[in-house]
């Protein structure tokens, strides 16, 4: 009975309650009939054809067998390839693409063949997803892929995945049906510059073997990539050492194997000494092997907006290259969508069908943020002009579990791709047990917020609309008591979802991943909720109410921040953010726009600002008077500029801290030569008395010893008469 009653809430949860019994199987079939009736799959179970199927699958097929407890009549299941007397009966049946199945329940029978071994190892998977409660349906499935190769390339910048989350992972691709994972983190130093041409150390090495080990398990191409192009000499000895390193890795079970040539600059960039090298390896080692999958190559002009940096490049390699050599591609620009415009224009250039690296969820440049939104923007008739499907994760392995679910089933089938059903389902997958929990903390982290390849995704999308009334409302000063109580139930979801998914014992290692941000989506929830509050104080003319959450906004703003001082320090984009869309812009707006009206209203004088920071800026310069001021372990440091400043004559730019402090160092970077002779650095504990603090110069950079003097105040003053022209790229204090 409670067993019943928990499966009842989870239909509920996944939106399946009018359904409750439909069928789901994901990446979603081609061809899937379902009949009346289902069948008990009980122990008294004969399997037939064995010996000859594929070994994975028939190991999966009797693990699945050993899990049923019913007690219904016989069963026999059919198992094999295409050609297998086991299955000779269903051969017209069998679909003709690679990795083809097809699969049939019926009264007594079960038949599993498969077009080639992966298939058969597919229609396994898909009989683990049909079984439900020691039941199966009755089903006539003919399936195949849209696309010939679907997976992961684990290409980003950063931590790479650890070994375990990468066994992990090759399980999931087996389950969704992806037969290629591709091995190319840019952390790996054996896979690129400088220590390409060596060979992995002992423990290294056994872990790749491992891993292709596990990957032979699960139908999974494990690619092995070599990233030797910033200093690869186009010569024979460094062809050879790029031959022996592909041996070596042969040796220890690798059979497929990748060249990336992307993010380089100088002699490596020729396409005619790339297509060179590449051919030679086809022809000297892929092809002379025997054993070896086809080879796959990341061009150094991997998307069309970078076309212009090196106009022949594509041809070239088009012409030059083996015909039978795979070329990356990330679309029309870094990080893009997938149009049938964008991957026509560059296969008429390549002379061959694109095989796409999807830099989709890759977070390597937004680290402060999670992408676990819908996957959307990948035309469908584009899944039909490619070669390949691969997408590059977040360095969150679990998390990323949520894109490649769909991307596993938009490439199988992009004719029938749901976007919505497919992340719904993904998430109804991943956390059962918490799904409506994970589905709104993914309702409010999918976007990037500003980002140097101006990447944007929705976000909140069922509540924005409600969000942008409200607020403008707020401003007209009347806003429907309706969008309030929408917008404070949200708020509250969000809450109870940040509470409820970091006590997940469901599973430990995704919440791991997401623990930071939780804690900062539990604040913005609950910010949200005061700053809602505050706003109806405002209206009701409650001034005690109003002063207690204002009170209570300013704490959760210092909390916020001191998380985003603790958790998640990269060197790129520390610390998290969520819900930065809507719901936490919305927090902060409302929260200003009551503090301001408060004090206009009462006369009242409280800090209307979002509390970032115990240090401001302490600058007339106007580039630098909203500069944030960060503080990482014993440093302080201002936000930099990147573009050129004016400094008038008398102007300064610098930091006011929380209190006085004992100064250690302090450093800068104006990025141009001969400040000396008109910047003065200057400390203060009062703002009106400055002492003058002696700097040396190397180049651009200024630095000085402040033999613990203590300040509050720290600037960089121009003390001539003359304005001049500088950057800030630098400005930090070491504390004592
Ligand atoms: F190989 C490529 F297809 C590719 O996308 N390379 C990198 C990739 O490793 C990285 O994860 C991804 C997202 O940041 O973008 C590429 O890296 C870049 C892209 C740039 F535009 C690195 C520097 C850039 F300026």
């Amino acid at each position: 009975m409670r067993i019943r009653i928990i499966c009842m809430a989870l239909c509920l949860m996944c939106g399946h309650w009018a359904r409750a019994q439909a069928v789901s199987v994901s990446p979603v079939p081609q061809e899937m009939q379902v009949k009346e009736g289902k069948l008990n799959f009980s122990s008294d179970i004969q399997i037939v054809g064995s010996e000859a199927a594929s070994p994975y699958a028939v190991e999966r097929l009797k693990a699945l067998c050993g899990k049923s407890t019913g007690n219904g009549g016989k069963i026999d299941i059919y198992i094999g390839e295409k050609g297998d007397k086991a299955v000779r009966k269903y051969a017209k049946a069998i679909p003709q693409q690679p990795e083809g199945y097809y699969l049939l329940v019926e009264e007594g029978t079960v038949v599993l063949a498969g077009a080639d071994e992966r298939g058969t190892f597919y229609a396994v998977q898909t009989l683990a997803q049909l079984l439900q409660d020691g039941q199966l349906p009755y089903v006539e499935i003919h399936d195949y892929p849209a696309v010939r190769f679907r997976g992961v390339v684990e290409g980003f910048y950063g931590t790479p995945w650890s070994h375990e989350a990468r066994l992990r992972q090759l399980e999931f691709y087996g389950q969704n049906k992806m037969n290629t994972y591709i091995y190319g983190p840019k952390d790996d130093p054996y896979h690129r510059t400088p220590h390409w041409r060596e060979p992995y150390p002992e423990q290294e090495a056994r872990q790749i073997a491992e891993l292709a080990t596990k990957a032979k398990e699960n139908a999974v191409d494990f690619v092995w990539a070599i990233h030797p192009g910033q200093d690869i000499k186009w010569n024979t000895l460094d062809r050879d050492l790029l031959l022996a390193k592909f041996e070596k890795m042969y040796r220890l079970g690798v059979r497929s194997f990748a060249v990336f040539f992307d993010d380089i600059s100088g002699e490596g960039t020729d396409p005619s000494k790339q297509a060179d090298l590449l051919n030679y390896v086809d022809e000297h080692f892929v092809k002379a092997k025997g054993d070896v999958t086809p080879l796959i190559m990341c061009p150094t002009i991997y998307n069309r907006a970078w076309e212009r940096h090196l106009p022949d490049y594509l041809s070239v390699l088009g012409e030059e290259l083996n015909p039978s050599i795979q070329i990356m591609w990330t679309g029309n620009s870094v990080v893009s969508d997938i149009t049938v415009e964008g991957v026509e224009w560059v296969n008429a250039r390549i002379n061959r069908q694109a095989y796409i690296w999807w830099n989709f969820p890759v977070t390597d440049y937004v680290r402060d943020h999670l992408l676990l939104g819908r996957i959307y923007g990948l035309e469908t008739a584009a899944g039909t002009r490619i070669a390949g499907f691969t997408t590059n994760p977040m360095e969150h392995p679990e998390a990323s579990k949520i894109a490649i679910y769909s991307i596993a089933d938009y490439a199988w089938n992009p004719q029938q791709f749901n976007s919505v059903a497919s992340w719904k389902r993904a998430v109804c997958t991943l956390l059962p047990g918490d799904a409506d929990a994970l589905q709104v903390f993914a309702d409010h982290n999918s976007d990037l917020g500003a980002n140097g390849h101006g990447y944007r995704r929705e976000e909140s999308v069922e509540i924005q609309p409600v969000a942008e009334r409200f607020w403008a409302d707020c401003r007209n000063g009347e806003y429907a008591r309706a969008d309030y109580e929408a917008l404070y139930d949200e708020y509250a979801k969000m809450v109870e979802a940040a509470d409820r998914l970091a006590m997940n014992e469901e599973d430990s290692l995704l919440v791991a991943e997401i623990t930071p941000w939780l804690y900062q989506f539990s604040i913005v929830g609950k910010s949200g909720m005061a700053a809602l509050e505050m706003a109806k104080a405002l209206k009701e003319k409650d001034e005690a109410l109003f002063m207690r959450k204002y009170r209570h906004l300013q704490a959760l703003q210092k909390q916020s921040y001191l998380l985003n001082q603790t958790y998640n320090q990269n060197s790129g984009q520390p610390g998290m953010k969520t819900a930065s869309l809507v719901m936490q812009p919305l927090a902060d707006s409302l929260f200003a726009l009551s503090v301001a009206r408060f004090n206009q209203e009462t006369g009242a004088r409280l800090d209307s600002r979002v509390y970032t920071s115990p240090h401001k800026s302490y600058s007339s310069l106007p580039q630098c008077t909203n500069s944030a001021v960060r503080v990482r372990a014993n440093q302080i440091y201002l936000s930099p500029v990147l573009e050129v400043v004016r400094w008038e004559a008398g102007q300064y730019a610098g930091m006011e801290l929380e209190r006085n402090v004992a100064l250690q160092k302090i450093e800068a970077d104006l990025g141009v030569e001969g400040v000396a002779d008109w910047l003065r650095l200057e400390v203060s504990s009062d703002g009106n008395q400055w002492q003058e603090i002696p700097f040396t110069v190397s180049k651009t950079v200024l630095k000085a010893d402040a033999q613990g003097a203590n300040a509050k105040y720290i600037r960089l003053l121009n003390k001539s008469s003359d304005s001049h022209e500088a950057y800030l790229r630098k400005f930090i204090i070491t504390r004592q």
